[in-house]
């Protein structure tokens, strides 16, 4: 039996729809600036919220009583069937997984490696019928206790060689499965007290590993694209890849800029102290976008909560930033999200990434609107057109510009930024 006996396939009913279980927003076949909004969103479920989070919290385990709760490869099974349920019920185009989420950890690393690689089969199995695919892999690289001091950037060399032979194994169970993308986030990538940390060997231990891993990718001939995921903060009290900025000063350092990407995250922006479409409109400048994690942040506690999206004029601001960067190639919209720990039923699973994919298409279709109407791209030209006149100033040198500034005695005259008039405009699409 399903663990979500009783609840049909979630289907588009439109506004009028009765009940939980319908999109009222997300219809996969509408188009939507020349793409169904299947095609732009490309949602993805994330397997370790929604299949492997017990409900802890800093005071008190597990709320959750999952049947496949356990250690055992039969454990695993029975996730892996819960979860392709859930993924059919959604219709979802993909998911996403860590190793340590869909196999349980062997005595040694030769038998987490041999668990993984049935659960790979398991999967490879179950996508030739399903329609669902894989948007990206990672491993959990944090969780378990020998990597309380780092992967990448520990101290200690075999810890190091751990994470190398543990991400080519989860590179080749990606590959293996078609994966879209290839995601490292830096768990423990990062320093609890500076007194202990030697940060240039951390950065070159951390770079070396990319290097590696880039360098693994082609040797497979995987096509998928490598992620780095920022985080400024949480587990860490300083995580190298703080942000869009950081992360990318670090693949300049390190020659990788043309090779990797990054995948951001909307709590992960909140807690850098940015907005999401801060770092996306970031990442498009630098041409990093690669994919996002979606979720908020509870704003009062500032923790990294990952609650499913439910503002739509927040989303709205993000995948403006994503259309204006072309929309994505192998990236996609990750629900890095999970339930409230009182929300035990399995219908609230399913009701949760409802409410999150409608909130996404509605956010979708008012920055579609917005582009499409191009007020802000009007704003932003006129804004700056007075560079199309007096843009040589950039060929000058300051003794050649002093001179100008002199001879034309020309005081320059302040105009407007315009924010309310553009705030309101926003309020027009959303
Ligand atoms: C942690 C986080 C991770 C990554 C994958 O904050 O976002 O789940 O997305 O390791
Ligand atoms: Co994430």
């Amino acid at each position: 039996m399903s663990y979500f006996e009783g609840i049909a396939p979630v289907r588009y009913a439109g506004l009028d729809a009765d009940g939980d279980f319908a999109f009222r927003h997300y219809d996969p076949a509408e188009v939507v600036a020349g793409k169904t909004m299947e095609e732009h969103l490309r949602f993805a479920v994330a397997y370790w919220h929604s299949f492997a989070w017990p409900g802890g919290d800093p005071f008190g385990g597990q709320t959750f009583a999952r049947p496949w709760f356990g250690d055992t490869m039969d454990h695993a099974r029975a996730k892996a069937n819960a979860a392709f349920d859930l993924f059919a019920i959604l219709g979802v185009p993909y998911f996403c997984f860590h190793d340590a989420d869909v196999r349980p950890e062997g005595a040694t690393f030769a038998e987490s490696r041999r668990n993984l690689d049935e659960i790979t089969d398991i999967f490879a199995a179950k996508m030739e019928t399903a329609k669902v695919k894989l948007l990206w892999g990672t491993a959990n690289l944090f969780s378990h206790r020998r990597y309380m001091s780092g992967a990448a950037t520990n101290p200690d060399p075999d810890v190091f060689a751990y994470a190398a032979a543990t991400i080519k194994s989860c590179m080749d169970a990606t590959h293996r499965l078609g994966g879209q993308n290839y995601v490292l986030w830096g768990g423990r990538e990062g320093y609890e007290t500076l007194l202990n940390t030697d940060l240039g060997r951390e950065l070159d231990q951390m770079g070396r590993m990319l290097a590696m891993v880039v360098d693994y990718k082609h040797k497979i001939g995987f096509e998928g694209t490598i992620l780095v995921e920022p985080k400024p903060q949480e587990p860490t009290k300083h995580q190298y890849d703080f942000d869009v900025a950081t992360c990318y000063g670090f693949l300049k350092k390190y020659g990788l800029e043309n090779e990797v990407k990054l995948n951001i995250e909307q709590g992960h922006a909140i807690l850098a102290g940015h907005s999401f479409e801060h770092e996306l409109a970031m990442a498009r400048t630098l041409g990093v976008l690669g994919s996002i994690d979606m979720n908020r942040n509870d704003y009062q506690s500032g923790w990294d909560t990952d609650q499913f999206p439910n503002s739509v004029p927040e989303v709205a601001l993000a995948f403006y930033e994503v259309l204006k960067a072309g929309g994505f190639t192998t990236g996609g919209t990750n629900f890095d999200a999970k339930l409230r720990r009182q929300s035990l039923e399995p219908a609230d699973l399913v009701a949760a990434h409802v409410g999150a994919m409608d909130v996404c298409a509605r956010g979708l279709k008012a920055a579609a609107a917005m582009l499409e109407d191009g007020g802000l791209e009007r704003a932003r030209a006129d804004r700056y057109a007075g560079w199309d006149a007096g843009g040589d100033l950039l060929d000058g040198d300051l003794a050649a510009i002093a001179a100008r500034v002199e001879e034309r005695g020309i005081e320059p005259e302040p105009r407007s930024g315009r924010q309310e008039r553009l705030e309101n405009w926003v309020n027009r699409f959303v």
